[in-house]
């Protein structure tokens, strides 16, 4: 008989030496794609993949091994690691090595497709990339130009869309091969809970907080109709392409169209941020303070060094922003295009919360080395984020003299970023789970992702679209392989948490007044979270924050309340007639 200690033995064994290769063959394959990502040549591309290639490989042979380890028999971290080992995978390899190497070059290139693709503007005569075609998207009121440019952007669908087709059949061959139903049951599988019911999961979510984003569509819809007249429709969807932004993820760009006040908002970050001649260095500065300010660390020497602030101006890049972990210890970075606006300097904080989360986790075991869930990371900077107040800006000094107090201004702003995000969120992996699924085939690609954008967000494109377009692929994570869901879920906890910690910190006041920049118990639950790693299943992780064991949308819309019955009132005198 086999003795009991042996295959405890075994598998302490097997994960101790899985993470020991998983560790060197990942800062290759970092510092890899950290040279692709900020110098996009063919050579970089390959070298790219090819240690994308190396470290697949050895996350697959580990998880192979580690799925014979009989599950009784293990003890409590050893069975979560090897749980974990094939969910870390960001996609699945086939075994047959040539088709291995096929797809890990098909996301590599379509990534790299996407960020060198260029449109020029009918009153233009440069080629624009997607910083100045978003920024044209943000500010102008013109119809026609918006419509030129979001068609003009949406072509690089097109150019993706056979590299995106073979992806999926080969990212699929390699989830079965594991003995997931496929890609998208893969991802799914990654929330400490069946597939099926992580998808009930987001739909419970997604109905908690659909009659806000309703009333909040409507209220758009009916201010934009003002404006645009009968191009938006009394009771229909309304066009992509008068929202503010390339794919009506969020709406805060057109505040000015809508707010309840006509006149600039006194809170206008950008206009502050710029007349204070702001640098993107001292952007990022500000964030670090704001951790720091909690009792966190500052950032090593080796970020200001190393990362990528600013579009350099003679190479291609990946301008996306995106937060780096080179060494998986304390070699974090960010890698953005900074421009001086309140959306940068909100988003510079979303990034920071990955490098404080790298760094709080660096020292658990390397397969514990994440967030309690996908989401989970999404959250953190976003939830600092959420601190960023008029008072707050006060008292680092941005916002200056007398302001008269717009409350409504505030709240509207914040929710045409967040609550408008939320069918967004949710949409792009319902679409990519049943193409990985095989219940859209690439003939109906692209009318099943218009479906779900009116079923969702209530809008339509702007012109008629044909079936050989591929608009999904015209957003970054889509080429890119990066799941999408976790932003959805990280809009909803990213309020629970604000709720936490501004309770922990002792404030009792409405959610969207509260800041917890300063407070060292706020910082102490945070940072508990963040050490945690991804070493116990999320909801003890968002107990330990919260106190809850599920998420939960209350914290969003107790957060919202007083705008949610402003808004209420304005839909119900618009349909009298006003
Ligand atoms: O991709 C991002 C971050 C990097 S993880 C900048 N976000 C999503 C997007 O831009 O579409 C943040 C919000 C949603
Ligand atoms: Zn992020």
């Amino acid at each position: 008989m086999v003795p009991p200690e042996a295959p405890a033995t075994e598998a302490a064994r097997l994960l101790e030496a899985a993470e020991r290769e998983l560790l060197v063959a990942s800062v290759e394959q970092s510092r890899a794609d950290w040279v692709y990502a900020t110098y996009i040549t063919p050579d970089t591309e390959e070298l790219s993949s090819s240690a994308l290639d190396r470290l697949l490989g050895v996350t697959v042979r580990y998880a192979r091994q580690a799925s014979r380890l009989s599950p009784a028999s293990v003890d409590p971290i050893v069975a979560r690691k090897a749980k974990l080992l094939p969910l870390i995978l960001p996609l699945a390899p086939p075994a047959d090595t040539a088709r291995a190497q096929e797809l890990t070059r098909l996301v590599t290139s379509m990534q790299g497709t996407y960020a060198k693709a260029r449109y020029t503007p009918r009153d233009r005569t440069e080629a624009l990339d997607l910083q100045g075609l978003s920024k044209i998207m943000l500010e102008s009121r013109d119809p026609e130009l918006l419509q030129d440019v979001w068609v003009g952007w949406h072509a690089v669908g097109r150019s993706i869309r056979p590299d995106f087709e073979r992806y999926v059949l080969l990212a699929n061959e390699g989830a079965r091969e594991l003995g997931f139903a496929d890609n998208g049951a893969l991802w799914r599988s990654r929330y400490d809970m069946a597939p099926e019911a992580f998808s009930r999961e987001v739909d419970r979510l997604w109905d908690q907080v659909r009659p806000l984003y309703d009333a909040l569509h409507s209220y758009v819809r009916h201010r934009l109709r003002a404006i645009y007249g009968d191009a938006v429709p009394a009771d229909g969807p309304i066009p992509a392409h008068l929202l503010g932004n390339m794919w009506a993820q969020s709406w805060e760009g057109i505040f000015p169209l809508v707010a309840p006040k006509p006149g600039p908002s006194p809170y206008d970050l950008t206009k502050l941020l710029v007349e204070r001649g702001t640098t993107p260095e001292a952007m990022v500065r500000y964030a670090e303070g704001f951790f720091v300010s909690l009792g966190l660390d500052p950032l090593p020497p080796s970020f200001w060094e190393r990362s990528m602030l600013v579009r350099p101006r003679d190479r291609e890049v990946v301008c996306h922003a995106s937060a780096w972990d080179l060494d998986f210890a304390n070699d974090v970075r960010i890698k953005m295009c900074i421009e001086i606006t309140g959306e940068d300097f909100r988003t510079i904080h979303h990034e920071l919360g990955h490098n404080y989360y790298q760094r709080a986790y660096g020292h658990q075991p390397f397969l514990f080395r994440d967030s309690a869930h996908d989401g989970f990371h999404e959250a953190v900077g976003d939830t600092v984020a959420l601190s960023v107040t008029p008072g707050y800006l006060r008292r680092i000094g941005l916002l200056t003299g007398p302001v008269e107090d717009d409350e409504l201004g505030f709240l509207l702003e914040r929710a045409l970023e967040k609550i408008a995000f939320l069918p967004f969120g949710l949409l792009i992996d319902k679409w990519r789970w049943e193409v990985f699924a095989g219940q859209v085939p690439p003939a109906e690609y692209n009318p099943r992702w218009w479906a779900l954008r009116a079923q969702y967000q209530g809008i339509a494109p702007p012109t008629p679209r044909d079936a050989a377009e591929f608009d999904a692929g015209a957003k970054f994570h889509v080429p890119s392989n990066v799941p999408y869901v976790r932003y959805f879920l990280a809009h909803i906890l990213q309020f629970q948490f604000h709720r936490a910690l501004l309770r922990a910190s002792g404030y009792d006041g409405p959610l969207h007044r509260g800041s917890i920049y300063g407070s060292k118990e706020a910082g102490r639950r945070l940072g508990a979270l963040l050490a945690m790693g991804a070493s116990r299943e999320w909801p003890e992780a968002l107990e330990a924050i919260s106190g809850e064991r599920r998420m939960d949308a209350t914290g969003l819309l107790e957060y919202f309340a007083p705008l949610r019955a402003w808004l209420e009132a304005q839909n119900r005198a618009a349909s009298h007639g006003g």
